[in-house]
């Protein structure tokens, strides 16, 4: 289905019009238990974030990049996955994390400033999220090298933003990918910036997708704000990953609706008219749409999934605020096996500034 979409003619997947309609015979097989699934994950994605953003307000969470507006992104990529299949996530991706099974208080724990919330429960196959842009893929491509030598069937998923695809990290990985044929599926959440720098400064490509071609292999672009389409092209590109097809990019296309972190104010470099024009082509609403067509959605099932997401979130934040702080010598702990004298030095200056002494 994917290779009928040409990166090269600019051509993109969608299967749900931004009327929420399915177009003809695109509209995939899926049980009302699954789309239900895939919707109540969007929703709870969304309420976890916005309850994020406002923990931060209150001094209760770290710096914190905002998902809104990547549902569809993030749902679609993750429910595609087999449990056997690996994520490679990035800073962005509390949808993957929540449809993969990650638990919530973990998440945010993490947010909190505590790297224990990172520490993936057995049997989730998750890497810890990449902070530095675009390392994630080229780990995800040694991961894919491995899942060939020890003859796997597995599909090892990297997610990562337009402004990654400019980073040596990338064409690296992108490389060795083509050349040994790895079982990857590189997914690029193009939201149209990199903090304040927008896609047309990223490239001078006229997709993202079309950059696999040159490193020979497929790429197909996606209405990254139609879960379904989202879904369908990362379910296809992994299983021809687990069967021997080699990598694919998918560039899903879409728009970041929040600041990019917290400590950023969006308004002082795009308009808000442009804001409101991608408000409108809202990813949960547009399933949602398709799920009332469908005969699947109404208001008691609605309330429903908020009811259940909003009791997930308060007991995710209670538990995550049970937990103790993390410790400082953390910051300093664990980049060498022991300690060198240099950070000792600092970790004593810390201590002793914490305590009240000089500076
Ligand atoms: C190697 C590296 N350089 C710079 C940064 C600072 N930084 C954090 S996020 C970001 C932009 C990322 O944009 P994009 O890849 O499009 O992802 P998005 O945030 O839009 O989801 C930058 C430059 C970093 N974290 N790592
Ligand atoms: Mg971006």
């Amino acid at each position: 289905m994917i290779e009928r979409y040409d990166p090269l003619k600019g051509e993109r997947f969608q299967i749900l019009g931004e009327d929420g309609r399915a177009r003809p015979g695109l509209a995939p097989a899926l049980s009302a238990p699954v789309l239900r699934t895939i919707y109540s994950r969007m929703v709870l994605s969304r309420a976890a974030d916005t309850k994020a953003l406002k923990l931060q307000r209150q001094g209760r969470l770290g710096t914190f990049a905002s998902s809104r507006g990547h549902e569809a992104c993030q749902v679609g990529t993750a429910s595609a996955m087999d449990p056997g299949d690996w994520l490679f996530p990035y800073f962005r991706d509390l949808g993957a994390y929540l449809t993969l099974g990650y638990p919530l208080a973990d998440y945010y724990h993490y947010w909190m400033g505590n790297e224990a919330g990172l520490r993936t429960p057995d049997g989730l196959n998750i890497y810890p999220l990449a902070i530095p842009v675009a390392s994630q893929i080229l780990h995800a491509v040694g991961a894919g090298l491995a899942v060939n030598y020890r003859k796997l069937k597995a599909a090892v998923v990297a997610t990562f933003g337009d402004g990654a695809t400019s980073e040596g990290d990338f064409h690296e990985a992108m490389n060795f990918a083509g050349v040994f044929r790895t079982p990857n599926v590189f997914v690029c959440y193009n939201n149209q910036f990199a903090i304040s720098v927008p896609r047309s400064r990223q490239t001078a490509s006229a997709t993202i997708a079309q950059k696999a071609v040159a490193y020979g292999f497929r790429g197909v672009q996606v209405d990254g704000n139609d879960v379904l389409a989202v879904r369908a092209a990362v379910g296809e590109a992994a299983a021809a990953a687990r069967s021997g097809g080699g990598p694919t990019l998918v560039e899903a296309y879409t728009y970041r609706l929040g600041d990019h972190t917290t400590s950023d104010d969006a308004a002082r470099y795009r308009a808000k008219n442009e804001v409101v024009e991608w408000e409108k082509r809202d990813p949960i609403l547009r399933f949602q749409t398709y799920l009332k067509t469908e005969g699947v959605w109404d208001e008691a099932y609605e309330k429903e999934v908020q009811d259940g997401a909003s009791e997930t979130v308060e007991k995710a934040v209670a538990a995550a605020e049970a937990r103790p702080p993390a410790a400082v010598e953390d910051l300093f702990a664990y980049t060498y096996a022991a300690m060198p004298p240099s950070l000792k030095e600092q970790l004593g200056e810390l201590n002793a500034f914490l305590k009240g002494g000089a500076r």
